[in-house]
């Protein structure tokens, strides 16, 4: 006895990898249907060892569904999310929509798991954003050691964060940047991506922050304590797949680096490659595909009392997105819907 489980946005980066990650996982699937916009409807999309043909999202009915995966964007997740909820099946969505609704739970299952029951009020979960999820998985055994104070943190975004169009612009302007004689693509965003770097993810907001970076601080909040302090700069960089992010942390007590290191390779989803030698550190090509959530470069942070350094690296597809929401759904069919 299984789910019977939609993925909604079945065709873009996200969908697809929900997808990937339900059939490596073997999650207990008694029936699935992708779906997806009129635009996309009837095209195929991979399940396992399976071909899916999409489906209309506009008229589909989600009774008797047991629980839907959203990969949308916001403003289709507020058109079909709530029609979804009421009819009874369960949306784990992965849009920024519903994150900060205090009657919707978001979930990091490493970190917060005990929010499941709070699902009920709304019959919806949020995923968090990409760059929130693999930095509060590191955050989080290390909070409950040392009760963190304060978190800088500066990103290294992969394009594949924005999208396909994001991945396309990089590939077209790298090869027209070697080929001059091809003809220059029409430019999709304001400034050039391929060989440089650009500090701004989202909309620019009054503070001065990007939303990406006031993301990170309210999503942290929300999953962690809401006491932590956390100032973010967010950085779009030209790689394909794998946020990278440079996190300084301050706690309450003292935390030696050996103990924090010891701690995280502890814990659940970390995977620590720390050796101070050349090669000794995880990159974002050699997270795209994993599960894990990589730290490497811990070390003390001397400038200021009970400080610490680390470098994040995890695939932003997988556990900042399609892995995390497949997390939720193992979570809800153990701990609520218990079938399967
Ligand atoms: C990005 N975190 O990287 C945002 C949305 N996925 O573009």
């Amino acid at each position: 006895m299984g789910y019977r489980v939609v993925i909604a946005g079945a065709t873009g980066n996200v969908g697809r990898e929900m997808l990937n990650i339900l059939a490596e996982r073997h999650f207990p699937v008694d029936e699935i249907v992708a779906l997806a916009s009129r635009k996309s409807m009837g095209s195929e999309v991979s399940f396992g060892d399976k071909t899916l043909k999409t489906k209309d999202l506009d008229t589909f009915d989600f009774t008797g569904w047991d629980m839907a995966l959203f990969a949308v964007g916001s403003e289709a997740t507020k058109k079909y999310a709530p029609k979804a909820a009421k009819a009874g099946c369960v949306v784990i969505d992965n849009s920024s929509l519903y994150r900060y609704d205090p009657d919707i739970p978001l979930i990091v299952p490493e970190v917060n798991a005990h929010a499941i029951h709070d699902y009920a009020k709304k019959n919806i979960i949020a995923n968090p954003n990409c760059s929130t999820a693999q930095m509060v998985v590191a955050l989080k055994p290390l909070h409950d050691r040392a009760t963190i104070k304060r978190v800088v943190v500066s990103t290294y975004q992969s394009v594949s964060g924005s999208g396909k169009d994001g991945m396309d612009e990089l590939w077209d302007q790298t090869k027209s940047i070697y080929n001059p004689t091809d003809s220059k693509p029409p430019r999709k965003f304001t400034k050039q991506i391929a060989f440089n770097v650009i500090p701004h993810i989202d909309v620019f907001m009054d503070s001065g922050d990007t939303k990406e970076e006031w993301k990170m601080m309210v999503e942290t909040k929300k999953i962690v304590d809401p006491k932590i302090k956390v100032t973010a700069t967010c950085v779009r960089v030209p790689v394909f797949v794998g946020h990278a992010e440079s996190i300084n942390i301050e706690f309450e007590d003292h935390l030696d680096e050996n103990e924090a290191r010891d701690i995280l390779r502890e814990a659940p989803g970390v995977m620590v490659i720390d050796k101070r030698e050349d090669g000794g550190y995880v990159t974002p090509v050699e997270c795209a595909g994993d599960f894990a959530t990589f730290i490497s470069r811990i070390r003390q942070d001397s400038t200021i009392d009970n400080g610490l350094n680390l470098w994040c690296v995890s695939d932003n597809l997988r556990k900042g997105a399609a892995l995390n929401a497949v997390q939720i759904a193992e979570l809800l069919g153990r701990e609520v819907l218990k079938k399967g």
